[in-house]
């Protein structure tokens, strides 16, 4: 491989991508909207014209397969959702990076033992269904029934979404696989790590636990002009003090954990109206989940301080995502192939979540991060140099061919 023509048009196609699913000017592919199907067709494109064989399972996730001469198959790829107003990345780098690899192999006449196969994974992100990572969790067959009554954003459940879209909930079961020899999934690291030490490639050996909560805070609704200050009970106020008591208090008692409010709602939501409640989901992370029951504890400390002042509060913890180890093995075989190519790269924990912390509980599972520009993700100006992606894909190559043999 000379140059940087692949790690260039892996980014024309993330491009492409993105262009063509943009709503108002935002990339959001969200599961099950038009957006998707337009991102699914397009992939295929890309996947016949590689000469992979295209499919889509019953819950929507798509692959492209290369066929290998003995069972088993190794999986590479990562999600195709994006977050709402998302960069062209996350997510998207993998698919894409996985269809460019398993098109190079097959093209330069390489054919697997262990079948290859690329997968673009259904919201991950969980930005209609919160509980997110459904493909994954379809593969691994832990997305159960009852996940399929799980109300998403518009209101519909998400068997509802499914038929909408031409899916077949009731074949859930036939997403599993029990196939799967290995998993390396190729990611932007989202973070400045790598950028900053200057390392071209991230090994990722954990990735952190999530817990996700709902909160309400009750307070009284009355009028704005008439009610005095210190006789209204405004719940914003409360909830401003919440927020910033609980940041605090985390950042001293519990430095490795992150604490994200990043959804708030005022009802009812006018100008001139003291709120009545307000809404807030919380995003906590850390380590294991030892250290995420402590976090909870400060969470709920803080939260007893405005209930002393008279506000009533109800949290519920709504969605967890347990921590996860990536798999020793596929992680040795990466490591053999950067000292190989003399990369510039470290081992690393990851601080986003990822289908590979629901893959890694039930097969052998890696990652490898590329740098992320400026370190920003979750945000449209995310990038990575295209020098890197041609760093991840030429690695991806040469471990999907080892894992492979
Ligand atoms: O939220 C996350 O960490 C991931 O980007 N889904
Ligand atoms: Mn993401
Ligand atoms: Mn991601």
């Amino acid at each position: 491989m000379m140059g940087n023509e692949a790690g260039l048009k892996i980014e024309e196609m993330l491009c492409q991508l993105a262009d063509a699913t943009r709503i108002d000017g935002e990339i959001w592919r969200a599961a099950y909207t038009p957006e998707d199907r337009i991102a699914k067709n397009i992939l295929r494109e890309w996947i016949e014209e590689q000469g992979l064989e295209y499919r889509e399972d019953a819950i929507g996730n798509v692959y492209g397969r290369l066929p290998g001469t003995k069972p088993g198959t190794v999986l590479t790829g990562s999600h195709l959702d994006t977050v709402k107003n998302g960069g062209k990345y996350d997510g998207a780098l993998g698919v894409v990076t996985g269809v460019a690899a398993l098109g190079y192999l097959k093209q330069s006449g390489y054919v697997p033992k262990h079948s290859l196969e690329v997968v673009g994974l259904m919201e991950e992100e969980g930005s209609c269904f919160a509980s997110g990572c459904q493909g994954s969790r379809a593969i691994c067959g832990t997305l159960k029934e009852e996940d399929l009554e799980e109300v998403g954003r518009d209101g519909v459940t998400l068997r509802e979404a499914l038929l909408s879209a031409g899916y077949q909930p009731e074949a859930l079961k036939s997403a599993k696989r029990d196939d799967i020899r290995a998993i390396v999934e190729l990611h932007i690291e989202q973070g400045p790590v790598l950028e900053s030490e200057q390392k071209q490639i991230g090994i990722v050996d954990s990735i952190v636990g999530i817990f996700n909560y709902e909160l309400t805070i009750q307070g009284s609704q009355n009028h704005a002009g008439t009610t005095s200050m210190p006789l209204r009970h405004d719940p914003v106020v409360a909830a401003a003090k919440f927020i910033t008591e609980s940041t605090r208090q985390m950042m001293e008692q519990a430095p490795s954990a992150t604490l994200t409010y990043g959804m708030l709602q005022v009802f009812p939501g006018m100008q001139n109206v003291i709120a009545d409640h307000v809404d807030l989901r919380i995003d906590m992370r850390d380590g294991s989940e030892e250290a995420l029951l402590q976090d909870e504890v400060i969470l709920k400390r803080a939260l007893e301080s405005i209930e002393r002042k008279g506000f009533k509060t109800r949290l519920s913890k709504n969605h967890c995502l347990a921590s996860a180890q990536m798999d020793p093995n596929v992680i040795q075989v990466i490591e053999r192939h950067c000292k190989e190519k003399q990369l510039a790269y470290k081992h690393m924990n990851s601080g986003a979540g990822h289908d590979s912390m629901v893959f890694g509980k039930h097969f052998p599972t890696a990652m490898i991060f590329v740098p992320s520009i400026r370190g920003i993700s979750h945000n449209p100006a995310e990038a990575t140099a295209a020098a890197d992606i041609q760093t991840g894909f030429e690695l991806l190559c040469d471990v999907l061919k080892e894992l492979s043999e």
